[in-house]
């Protein structure tokens, strides 16, 4: 085998090598039900703690709910690669090898170790991936080289293939490598004998031995975490004692290619930083409330689910949703008053934000007055009738109306934190975020698409507009540089929802721009200055342009 050959095969080996780790870390993870700790999980999660918040705040907008997925598959690539660089280095410069994995063992050990929530286990996964590495290694380097020994052997008479003055750091082995690619290139006919048959049948039964271990400690490890998946149905849901208001007739305008207005929670847009879904177990969960109130509190599941529940219509939006963008969506929330069992603990003076924090150790800061001024936030444990979906905080979150989700809607909740006027930041604060995030009035048009052709006449223009907590007065469409129309308005059960809208538009043949904006019920008319997601939520009017025919 030439060294370009050998090099190759090394590396193919380091990268199998590196799979197998990977899998059985992952195995080892799901075993201590600890799937957060596996190595891809913790890596990838305090990359996400660690990127400027610009940058996340892009990868969201850009990536959407495939943020994670593409995260994930950026570290794999990083990480086969170092594993591909391990492979040769381990057969001839063990130093560099030891210390590239001693690099990759530092990274994902410093992140194990940092993440929320860590306990002692969580090193398991990580040892089990050294533990693996090490010996798949010497395994695969004992193959190779004996290989080589067996090529070797069959010119030992002619080893005289050194030349002077090669580096000096070249271990025996490179030495002896250097010998036999000389010699093989002189030899220089492609052919191996028995023994090379024989070898690369050991060498390709090793590799499909490695990766068939690999997909069975993948396998198992995914089939232990689903097993192991707290039950969601597990909860019954009481009956509200505050139900909804029935919804009017006429939420829905019935618009083809028109988001509906009960968004279902499959659909429902996801947001967070969590690369693993927080498995919570529903008979173990607390929240507790404490800070600046008179009597710390601790409730159990079934302590909330004995109370008198409340049940809202609420549309939910993220600060990083980009002018006419999908990062909004409306449910029908059951939950505890959240304004009443803070009060219940007892609000103390000088308490002024709620420092909520999950149980991934993500965290929101929201205004105490926000919550306790008689508008509807909720302690939610379900979602259109069902017990909150896992990657939408199951088994309870925070929603408050009007409010962007990342200063209110903490998902997997399990402490509420008052605390004085600056007394801590939060998650997204910290990074730059507004303290203060009411929802700005935004609409946008989803029928017909950006750059649709449609045919000329009759074509029916619709979307959707929201100002949380204030609501939706008017909505009006520009086309091309007309005045502005006055849009149909579908109903709705209140102010903190939004709002479909339509108008009938008689479409002539050529290129038009339609161009949208809404009016709030306190009658200011939304902005057409252009802002960016960060700080505060983005601004600006939403237009399509389309091709009728
Ligand atoms: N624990 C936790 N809760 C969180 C987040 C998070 O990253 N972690 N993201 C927030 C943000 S930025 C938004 S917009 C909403 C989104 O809620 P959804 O994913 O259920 O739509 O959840 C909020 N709650
Ligand atoms: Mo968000």
């Amino acid at each position: 085998m030439t060294g370009e050959k050998r090099g190759f095969t090394a590396a193919a080996y380091g990268v199998l090598a590196g799979i197998l780790s990977m899998a059985m870390a992952e195995l080892a993870a799901a075993l201590i039900g600890r799937p957060q700790a596996g190595p891809p999980a913790a890596v990838g999660s305090a990359f996400i703690d660690l990127t400027p918040g610009w940058l996340k705040d892009f990868a969201i907008r850009t990536f959407g709910s495939a943020d994670k997925l593409v995260l994930l598959l950026a570290l794999a690539a990083g990480f086969l690669l170092t594993a591909a660089a391990i492979g040769p280095a381990a057969l001839r410069r063990p130093r560099v090898a030891i210390t590239i994995l001693s690099g990759v063992v530092a990274v994902a050990g410093a992140a194990v170790l940092t993440r929320p929530a860590v306990l002692p286990v969580d090193v398991l996964p990580s040892a089990v991936a050294v533990i693996t590495g090490v010996i798949t290694l010497r395994l695969v380097g004992r193959l190779l080289l004996s290989r080589d020994r067996v090529a070797l052997g069959d010119f030992t008479r002619n080893d005289d293939g050194r030349e002077g003055g090669h580096d000096d750091r070249f271990t025996w082995n490179e030495g002896r490598e250097k010998a036999h690619d000389d010699l093989l290139a002189r030899k220089d006919d492609g052919r191996e004998g028995a023994h090379g048959d024989l070898d690369r049948r050991v060498l390709l039964t090793a590799g499909a031995g490695m990766l068939g271990l690999a997909a069975l400690a993948g396998g198992g490890s995914r089939a232990i975490t689903a097993l192991r998946r707290p039950g969601v149905t597990a909860i019954a849901l009481p009956r509200p004692a505050r139900p909804a208001p029935p919804l009017p007739a006429g939420t829905d305008l019935a618009v083809p290619g028109l988001s509906s207005f009960t968004t279902p929670a499959t659909a429902f847009y996801r947001v967070d930083t969590a690369l693993v879904i927080p498995q919570v177990d529903p008979h173990d969960w607390t929240l507790r409330i404490h800070g600046l109130v008179d009597q710390p509190v601790e409730l159990t599941l079934r302590e909330v689910l004995a109370r008198p529940l409340t049940e809202r219509d609420i549309t939910l939006t993220c600060v990083s949703n980009e002018v006419g963008g999908p990062y909004a969506g409306n449910a029908r929330w059951l939950g505890l008053d959240l304004a009443a069992l803070l009060r219940q603990a007892g609000v103390r003076r000088g308490a002024a934000q709620l420092l909520s924090r999950s149980a991934d150790g993500w965290s929101a800061t929201t205004p105490l007055e926000t919550i306790l001024d008689g508008r509807d936030a909720l302690l939610a444990i379900a979602m259109n009738g069902r017990a909150l979906p896992p990657e939408h905080g199951f088994p309870a979150r925070l929603i408050v109306p009007g409010l962007y989700g990342y200063a209110s809607a903490t998902k997997w909740v399990t402490e509420l934190h008052l605390i004085p006027p600056g007394g801590g930041r939060s998650y997204w604060t910290r990074r730059g975020w507004a303290e203060r995030a009411p929802i700005k009035t935004a609409s946008r048009i989803e029928v017909p698409k950006p750059f649709a052709t449609v045919p000329a006449g009759p074509v029916m223009v619709a979307g959707t507009a929201w100002a949380q907590h204030r609501g939706i007065a008017a909505v009006e469409v520009g086309i091309d540089d007309g005045p502005w129309r006055q849009a149909q308005l579908a109903a709705t059960p209140g102010p903190d929802t939004w709002r479909q809208w339509k108008l009938p538009w008689n479409a002539t043949p050529g290129r038009h721009r339609l161009e949208v904006r809404a009016v709030d019920a306190t009658g200011a008319v939304q902005t057409s200055r252009r802002a960016p997601t960060i700080p505060d939520g983005a601004t600006g009017w939403h237009s399509v342009l389309v091709t009728v025919t």
